[in-house]
């Protein structure tokens, strides 16, 4: 907590004596760094080593003053980094410090560090990615699922980690937006018809609406709450999971499900400009993803009660009916996935179109019963009768 006990939004000017503290050195350079959707992000340097701090403001970035927001996230990210890197050691970057009152995390500066969904753009090597990622997500949930801590530890990290107002805007962007013709909405003019008739789908809102209570009320573990392959910074195969500001208690399924969403865009990008040998590079991101949760949790497994094989039947059945909304919302929806914005007319157009059928086909089709089944819907090889 700063001794004022004072909120100021920082720049480009004023970060350097907020970071001082934690540099080697003098602070000498600071730049904006950002280009998230909620937060200010700097990396502050001294001339040999450097920080990142990332502050809250008390509005959505992404859509200005007009979406007020408490600066709680700063928080949440603080101990959800502290919490989650218990559980995973190694993966998340070190928080340095968190300064209460100015809404402000001093995090490791992973400068060396690309993110996984830069690097998938590009189709560049990514191995050795995505192993740690799933086991990073079977550590988590395994972690604070019923059981795993007393129950006077688990009420205790629930009192930190209650629903917040980060969910509100999930519920409202994943679950809601696409399906009632909001304004909040931006797709392609090309698309306009897909988006139409999304509104019209009464099962596929029906289905998003039943989905929304599960996120809601099923507080199962402690979540990321926003898993992307933008969330996955990477240098040669070391990944580390960042912007945690989403955590709270909710389905085990639902990272799984935004994970594999994420990777079967960046499948549906390269697939639509006929670069088949990358997307076999994403069915290995996918299928070792999974792999590696499947394994760790199993390893990890030490309880009473249903066997952890039902487990992971129920965490992919959920994960197939997540990745599916996830799929829809980002092409239709307020915030969109890099991959596919960023291809020419056609190709863009033709992986719309195909992620929104994807998209459709896992959250109505038969629940998924095993890996090859979801990414086989998610990638459109399959589709459900
Ligand atoms: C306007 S906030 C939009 C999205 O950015 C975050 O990364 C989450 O995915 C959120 O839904
Ligand atoms: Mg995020």
């Amino acid at each position: 907590m700063r001794a004022d006990g004072t909120y100021r939004v920082l720049d480009a000017d004023t970060v350097g004596a907020f970071a001082d503290p934690f540099l080697a050195g003098p602070a000498s350079a600071a730049s904006e760094i950002g280009d998230g959707n909620l937060n200010l992000v700097f990396r502050v340097g001294d001339g040999r080593s450097s920080v990142i701090v990332k502050q809250a403001l008390p509005y959505l970035r992404f859509a200005g003053e007009s979406w007020p927001l408490t600066r709680h996230r700063a928080r949440i990210e603080a101990e959800a980094i502290s919490t989650h890197a218990r559980m995973a050691p190694g993966i998340l970057p070190e928080l340095i410090h968190f300064d209460e009152a100015m809404s402000a995390l001093v995090l490791e500066d992973l400068c060396a560090h690309q993110s996984w969904r830069e690097a998938l753009i590009a189709g560049d090597d990514v191995s050795g990615v995505a192993g740690p990622v799933g086991r990073y997500s079977a550590r988590v949930l395994l972690g604070t699922l019923d059981g795993a801590l007393s129950a006077g530890e688990r009420a205790a990290l629930q009192e930190r980690f209650v629903y917040s107002e980060l969910c509100l805007v999930t519920e409202d962007l994943v679950f809601t937006a696409p399906y009632h013709g909001s304004v909040t909405n931006r797709f392609d003019p090309a698309i306009a018809d897909l988006a139409a008739g999304l509104t019209r789908d009464d099962a596929l809102k029906e289905a998003a609406a039943e989905l929304r209570a599960g996120f809601r009320t099923r507080a199962e573990v402690l979540l990321h709450g926003d898993l992307h392959s933008g969330s996955v910074m990477i240098d040669h195969g070391n990944p580390r999971i960042i912007d945690l500001e989403f955590a709270y208690f909710g389905p085990a399924g639902f990272d799984a499900g935004s994970l594999l969403a994420h990777l079967a865009i960046a499948w549906q990008a390269h697939a639509a400009q006929g670069r088949d040998a990358y997307c076999r590079v994403v069915d290995d991101c996918a299928a070792g993803y999974w792999t590696a949760f499947a394994d760790e949790s199993r390893w990890l497994w030490d309880r009473t009660g249903p066997g952890v094989e039902d487990f992971l039947a129920r965490v992919l059945a959920d994960a197939g009916r997540f990745a599916g909304l996830e799929m829809i919302r980002r092409i239709v929806g307020l915030a969109h996935a890099r991959d596919i914005d960023s291809l020419p007319d056609t190709p863009r157009e033709l992986a719309q179109r195909r992620v929104v059928a994807a998209g459709r086909s896992l959250v109505l089709g038969p629940e998924c019963g095993a890996f090859a089944d979801l990414w086989s819907r998610a990638t459109g090889k399959v589709v459900p009768a």
